[in-house]
């Protein structure tokens, strides 16, 4: 499984990795530069070397993924030079194997190589940067992943929440309503007990991607990364909170959270590009021990609009992928492909389903199932399904399909009272942020008139056939486009067929 140290230098072996050694602060220049290269679509990994105030020979890594679809395809193990649709494909079809993680001695891990506990402990000495000016204060989780336990059942969950510096030894662990760890803590809050925890920064890149989807509230999800890489993940049994850790992360964190401690957390600039709510009371983490590498490095993740949020890509082929598994998984036939648009709000607010139209009613019920299985209820507000002759991963023709297909006063449906957050700006006064609701978009053709439904302008095969055989012959020095769709109705006649009468009455051809 690819380390994050390993990431960084395949990504410098393509060249999308930006080392920046000059001096930065951690207050807003790290984030800043960060959203200004990644206006760009593709932009590189930037890797700040010389950073204000940072100890331990600490540096940080924003854009991990971004846009870098290269960079998505080696952390998930994926073959290089693929389009996001085949990417979200092999995504699918590598959810649900189990691989469970292989545990190795706590000293041979190298995130034990430095290990800190009590008043050696000061979390600021890490380069945990002030993203936005109006943020409450410096964030040192964002590309983070919680590890937790289950208190019924002991199956572990992973976790990608913010985490605000509170002092030295304590950061907050802000998490949505619904989220898995916070309906953890409930339980272990419930008996009195403290809930331990380990916030994990810099580790595999797999368990990061793992850490931001929705997988089955039972489901340990180091088996669940496992097998989504086909290898597993080394852990190794922490004898403080009993819990198995990352052996190759960069940092952990570790320590309990005590019932009933809370303090007044954010704002935070958040992925919908706005401040979510505002300052409000949230659990803390009182932190016991520090593991670390030597010079170890924080992931660091920018929300804010496309493409400068870190959740760009990535997030629309995994959660992409897991509404699509999670689909098959209930039996819904004919999917070809889901995407979640990485420009609506980091790939939160719109999912998009191309679906082989098998019955009456097919397309409707596949809209209301991706609307609200659990990796694509959180927060979405636009779900669309086109037919498999459209790109789900390509917004131009999503958007042609909904402009041709779909008719505004029979093919939208509205869904209310769904999971959403308190970061929604859409919902006022923020008190009724947590209850959202969401447009079912049926830009299928109609399924009832699909005999009348005009058909739509596409190339002969047999003339694309020839066309791209002479493609080079032409003078064009880039590959043809690939089309998969060609018009059939004229198989076996001759090209120059006039329209016959009769069909031009019939509206055939009109
Ligand atoms: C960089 C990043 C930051 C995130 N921050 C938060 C957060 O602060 N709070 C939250 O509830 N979800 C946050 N999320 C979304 C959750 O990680 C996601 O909903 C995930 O499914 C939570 O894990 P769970 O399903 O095990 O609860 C973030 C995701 C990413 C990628
Ligand atoms: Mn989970």
């Amino acid at each position: 499984m690819l380390s994050l140290r390993q990431l960084l230098e395949e990504s410098r072996s393509i060249g999308e990795l930006k080392e920046i050694t000059q001096p930065v602060d951690w207050c807003e220049e790290m984030s800043g530069l960060n959203y200004l290269v990644a206006h760009r679509e593709n932009a590189p990994v930037l890797w700040f070397q010389n950073i204000k105030d940072a100890r331990y020979g600490s540096t940080a890594v924003f854009n991990l993924f971004g846009t870098g679809k290269e960079r998505i395809a080696a952390s998930l193990s994926l073959p290089k030079g693929r389009s996001i649709r085949e990417l979200v494909e092999f995504t699918k079809n590598n959810f649900g194997r189990k691989i469970p993680p292989r545990s190795i001695p706590a000293e041979k891990a190298p995130v034990n190589e430095i290990i800190q506990e009590g008043s050696a402990i000061d979390v600021t000495g890490f380069p945990a940067p002030k993203f936005w000016p109006l943020d409450g204060g410096r964030y040192l989780g964002t590309w983070d992943v919680l590890v937790t336990r289950d208190l019924e059942d002991g199956h572990i969950n992973l976790g990608t929440y913010r985490q605000m510096i509170h002092g030295p030894r304590e950061i907050f662990c802000y998490w949505s309503p619904g989220k898995d760890a916070r309906l953890q803590s409930e339980r272990y809050w419930a008996q009195n007990k403290p809930f331990p925890v380990a916030a994990v920064y810099g580790c595999d890149p797999a368990l990061l991607i793992v850490g931001c989807i929705t997988v089955a509230k039972t489901e340990s999800e180091y088996d669940f990364t496992g097998g989504l890489v086909n290898e597993p993940v080394e852990t190794f049994r922490s004898d403080l909170t009993g819990l198995d850790l990352p052996a190759s992360a960069e940092i952990i964190v570790e320590g309990f959270m005590h019932p009933g401690r809370l303090a007044k957390e954010g704002p935070f600039g958040e992925f919908t590009g706005y401040y979510g709510r505002p300052e409000a009371r949230t659990p803390l983490i009182d932190i016991q021990r520090v593991r670390m590498r030597k010079n170890p490095i924080l992931t660091c993740a920018l929300m804010a609009d496309y493409p400068a949020n870190e959740l760009g890509i990535v997030y629309g082929i995994v959660r992409g992928a897991k509404v699509w598994n999670d689909l098959e998984n209930l039996g819904v036939p004919g999917v070809k492909g889901v995407y979640c648009f990485p420009a609506a709000a980091g790939g939160f607010g719109m999912t998009a389903v191309s679906i082989e139209q098998r019955y009456p009613g097919h397309a409707a019920q596949t809209a209301a199932l991706a609307a609200q299985v659990p990796s694509g209820a959180y927060y979405s507000k636009l779900i669309v399904v086109v037919d498999d002759d459209v790109d789900p991963t390509d917004l131009h023709q999503v958007i042609w399909a909904m402009s041709t297909r779909f008719d505004p006063e029979k093919d939208i449906d509205i869904l209310r009272n769904t999971w959403s957050t308190w970061l929604d700006p859409t919902k006022n006064p923020p008190e009724e942020r947590i209850y959202g609701s969401k447009a079912l978009i049926n830009a299928c053709k109609e399924h009832k008139h699909l005999k009348v439904f005009s058909p739509r302008s596409r190339l002969r095969r047999e003339v694309y056939d020839r066309l791209v055989a002479r493609w080079s012959e032409f003078g064009f020095d880039y590959p043809p486009p690939r089309l998969t769709h060609f018009e059939e109705a004229l198989d076996g006649k001759s090209q120059a067929l006039p329209i016959r009468e009769d069909e031009e009455e019939s509206g055939r051809r009109m």
